[in-house]
């Protein structure tokens, strides 16, 4: 039924058949009409599943699922501190009842109580949180899945049972169960095909789940934003991934706007080591996929997706497929993402699209591992790869303005990916679909043009470590313009240098505007052979401040502070004298 063409697939889910759930039986579901706006509050540590409880943070319910099926559209359940278990074989709370987009309703929201991180762990269950609805928000969790507790011979055992069983419909599906918890899951209800649409998952962390981190299946307009997934698929048998949008559903006509949003996020160390039921070999494991929204898994149960999905200022390292990858799914952005390392146990890429038509991967830096590829190209229409930075690996596929450099992250080891100064990532990527903030919400551009990667440097000023090779980017030769050039010898860091020849008083600089009002921080490396008066300066709105840098023969760090308001001119410079023989090496000039 899988088209086929390459064993690659997904996401399956969860529990198909489960027996369904107990839930309800011991409520009465509270039909009554209320004012849009309800508050829950929900301890489990303190809290009484009664109808006289609930509505203060000192009298709160104990279970989610208890308020959950009380809410109304613009409701919000504050979940306090405390570590909730499964409710039942499916889930810790399962959401089926929807909010709506009126003004006197709105989304219902399933927020951490304000300063807590409330800790989900469903062991031997299905999932953490199910969401069956629309218009639903998520956000401020902890989810822990069972992993510490669980080994590889226990995945392949139930993958053992269930290759053996399944032809023979003789799985034991709650002994399987085990190994196969997933975080969270949006989906239609088991049997129906009321997709759900408008939901958002924000702000959570997702951890050592055996199944999947964070999944869509069959459902549209989801928002997945700034959650930390990681150490989640390792020994279930349906092929999860960290973050997985799978078999998108269109709600609605709209081809313009991005329906999907997958942002911000940090994945990492997801990986399958049991192999997928399906085809009986390794497969997924990935950081993030866009997995057929073609629907061509589905025999027909849906049309192909329309609608446009946006990948963007997301970190993904050290998982065991893909960095990111759109799988069978067209219209799908992937902006401005940072790919580390991935492919820890298979060899697909690190940002790539498979089987796509119009797929643009822009602005993303990709490092791959050694003799494993950093991309591909298979059987994909109208697909772009560019202003993107290679790193390692092996190449597959190469656009008009991509570059091959070392990033030079700050710390890739310890998970810190913004860019150090003399970055060749800084400042050369398109303006073209990039977002107006990075990976820390920082705005995005800064400096002369939006940096490649999910970490925009704050550095104000263009072309600061010269590796454009020359003094392009903002910087004006103001006295003695022969004698300054970019040298590709002696730098302080990356290739180039600006250098001054002193055969006359010389002198260049660079305006930028404060965008905020704030005490910045000049720097600059400066070596000269000159004895004195060579200068590093920032003029802020007329009034001068300056240092002499140290003549060492090595590079010196000159530093000090200016105060700007929002909007005023800091135009720093580095000048020197007239100096028969001398010389000035500057690099890394920075303002934050
Ligand atoms: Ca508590
Ligand atoms: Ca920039
Ligand atoms: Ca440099």
């Amino acid at each position: 039924m899988n088209t086929g063409v390459t064993r690659k697939k997904s996401t399956r889910l969860l529990g198909l058949s489960l027996s369904l759930v107990v839930l309800c039986s011991s409520f009465v579901w509270e039909e009554s009409v209320q004012a849009a706006g309800k508050t829950y509050y929900v301890d489990i540590d303190t809290g009484i599943d009664r109808s006289d409880y609930g509505l203060t943070a000192d009298k709160p319910f104990k279970n989610i699922q208890y308020a959950a099926n009380l809410t109304n559209p613009g409701d919000t359940v504050y979940v306090m501190d405390g570590t909730y278990y499964k409710t039942n074989d499916q889930d810790v709370f399962h959401v089926t009842r929807s909010g709506d987009s009126t003004s006197t309703g709105g989304y219902i929201n399933y927020l951490a109580y304000p300063g807590h991180r409330p800790k989900l762990k469903a062991i031997d269950a299905w999932n953490h949180i199910v969401v069956n609805a629309s218009y639903i928000k998520i956000e401020g969790f902890e989810i822990e899945g069972d992993n510490a507790n669980l080994t590889l011979a226990d995945g392949e055992a139930r993958y053992n049972h269930f290759v053996q069983n399944q032809p023979t419909n003789t799985v034991d599906w709650a002994y399987i169960r085990k190994t196969q918890t997933n975080g969270i899951n949006i989906k239609p209800a088991t049997g129906t095909t009321v997709n759900p649409h408008h939901v958002i998952i924000k702000n959570n962390i997702v951890h050592d789940t055996p199944g999947g981190g964070i999944g869509a299946d069959e459902s549209d307009y989801i928002t997945i934003e700034n959650n930390t997934v990681y150490n989640t698929s390792w020994y279930n048998l349906y092929a999860t991934s960290g973050i997985s949008v799978f078999h998108s559903v269109d709600k609605d006509t709209n081809t313009t706007t991005y329906k999907n949003l997958i942002r911000n996020n940090r994945v990492y160390n997801n990986m399958t080591l049991v192999k997928w039921g399906k085809t009986k070999d390794y497969s997924d494991g990935n950081g993030i996929i866009i997995d057929d929204n073609q629907n061509s898994q589905l025999n027909g149960k849906y049309p192909a997706y329309k609608g446009k999905t946006l990948v963007t200022n997301n970190l993904a390292y050290n998982n065991g497929g893909s960095g990111i990858h759109s799988y069978f799914s067209h219209n799908v952005d992937i902006i401005n993402n940072t790919a580390y390392q991935n492919n820890s146990r298979l060899d697909e890429g690190e940002i790539y699209a498979n089987s796509t038509n119009n797929v643009k991967i822009l602005n993303n830096i990709l490092v791959g591992r050694t003799g494993k590829k950093i991309n591909s190209n298979y059987n994909n229409t109208n697909l772009t790869y560019d202003y993107n930075v290679y790193s390692n690996g092996n190449p597959v596929v190469s656009g008009t303005n991509d570059i091959w450099a070392d990033p030079l992250f700050l710390n890739a080891a310890g998970g810190d990916f913004r860019l150090k100064i003399g970055s060749r990532a800084i400042d050369v990527g398109t303006t073209t679909l990039a977002p107006s903030n990075d990976f820390q919400y920082n705005p995005r551009p800064r400096g002369a043009n939006p940096d490649r990667g999910a970490l925009e440097s704050q550095n104000l000023i263009g072309n600061p470590s010269f590796e454009w090779t020359n003094l392009n980017g903002g910087w004006t030769k103001e006295l003695n313009s022969a004698g300054i050039t970019a040298q590709n010898s002696g730098a302080y860091s990356g290739t180039y240098k600006a250098s001054f020849s002193t055969t006359a008083a010389t002198k260049m600089s660079q305006t930028v505007t404060a965008p905020t009002t704030k005490t910045y921080t000049v720097t600059a490396y400066i070596n000269t052979n000159i004895a004195s008066n060579v200068k590093l300066g920032a003029d802020v709105a007329g009034v001068n401040k300056g240092q002499q840098s140290v003549a060492s023969g090595a590079y010196q760090k000159v530093t000090f502070t200016v105060s700007a308001t929002a909007g005023q001119a800091i135009k720093v410079w580095i000048s020197a004298p007239q100096s028969a023989g001398g010389w000035v090496a500057i690099d890394d000039v920075s303002v934050e």
